[in-house]
């Protein structure tokens, strides 16, 4: 079961059982919490208090927020289809992207030009600021309520800056290289260009479980930048034009997502451009956007299944293979 929808549905069991458990109603004698995955990208869960006192049962479904739109069917490939195409500093090295209230958060690497940015999604244009210590290179972000946590790669710092005034606020420490970030409304996930992402607790940052991503038994090597969605972490892979949509329980890959239409262009444009490199997904919205390192654009995407005349995408091969 997906850990977002069980901490939701979790929570709203506990409140019937509280509601329940009153003193007009002390002989609660019950309670029992199902889930099924209906196409195996949207889960639905019920709950089911019997009140044996009152001689009542209900059963309330369909716990999971799910209220976006969905950007997956029951395909297992996909290919990335531009809908619009916003501007994005061509000075962005890429690390971490997020939307936030209706903003997006970038977090930019590189030694000397690391920064945390807040950028207006239909502009571009970047609305607050703040620069890293030049020795220090930047990574994946994530947005934890008001506090913005950024990745350092190989400093093994975890910065904290109140999203707010864009202080830093606090710091963590991590073992070995950080990469990507995400929240989950309950966990963080962390990448760190292996097969391996790491859960984290998202207020102390200490590690509490890691579980290696695979694709029909292969694990899957370079995860990136990442976002979660729907109780869903994708990741894109370093050097690809390829993102993987990774069911977290398991560490299994449930979809592909080719998005090389979005680097030729961007080639096509520019020399300076490197590779594709960050996810966003609002929910308020159901945008998809998608950028890279220095590109010039963020792409809205939307994904199309593929079917007839769609070349799956293929994951790159290992390291050293
Ligand atoms: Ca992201």
């Amino acid at each position: 079961m997906l850990p977002l929808c069980r901490s939701a549905a979790l929570f709203f069991l506990a409140l019937v059982l509280a509601a329940c458990s009153s003193p007009e109603r002390p002989e609660l004698v019950e309670g029992s919490l199902t889930a099924t995955v209906t196409d195996g990208f949207d889960p639905a869960l019920s709950a089911t208090v019997s009140d044996s006192n009152a001689g009542a049962t209900s059963t309330v479904t369909d716990l999971v927020d799910d209220t976006g739109p969905d950007l997956l069917t029951s395909a297992d490939a996909y290919t990335a289809r531009i809908v619009e195409r916003r501007s994005h500093s061509p000075q962005a090295f890429t690390q971490g992207l997020e939307f936030h209230d209706g903003m997006l958060f970038e977090s930019r690497g590189q030694r000397g030009e690391s920064a945390l940015t807040e950028i207006d999604p239909e502009t571009g244009e970047v609305q607050r600021a703040v620069e890293l210590d030049d020795s220090l290179f930047g990574e994946g972000l994530t947005v934890v309520e008001n506090r913005a946590i950024v990745l350092t790669w190989e400093a093994g710092q975890a910065l904290v800056f109140d999203v707010d005034t864009f202080a830093e606020v606090d710091s963590f420490r991590y073992e070995g290289e950080g990469w990507g970030l995400c929240y989950d409304d309950s966990v963080l996930w962390m990448s760190n260009g292996s097969s391996t992402l790491t859960q984290r607790d998202p207020n102390t940052f200490e590690t509490f479980g890691e579980i290696e991503v695979v694709f029909e038994g292969t694990p899957v090597e370079r995860l990136n930048e990442l976002e979660c969605i729907d109780g869903l972490v994708w990741a894109n892979l370093w050097q690809s034009n390829v993102i993987v949509v990774i069911e977290p329980v398991t560490g299994e890959v449930v979809a592909r997502i080719d998005a090389t239409s979005l680097s030729v262009e961007i080639a096509s444009i520019t020399p300076d451009a490197d590779v594709l490199n960050g996810i966003a997904y609002d929910p308020e919205t159901g945008e998809l956007l998608l950028t890279g390192k220095y590109w010039p654009t963020t792409f809205v995407v939307e994904l199309v299944p593929c079917t007839n005349g769609c070349t799956v995408p293929q994951l790159p091969a290992a390291a050293g293979n």
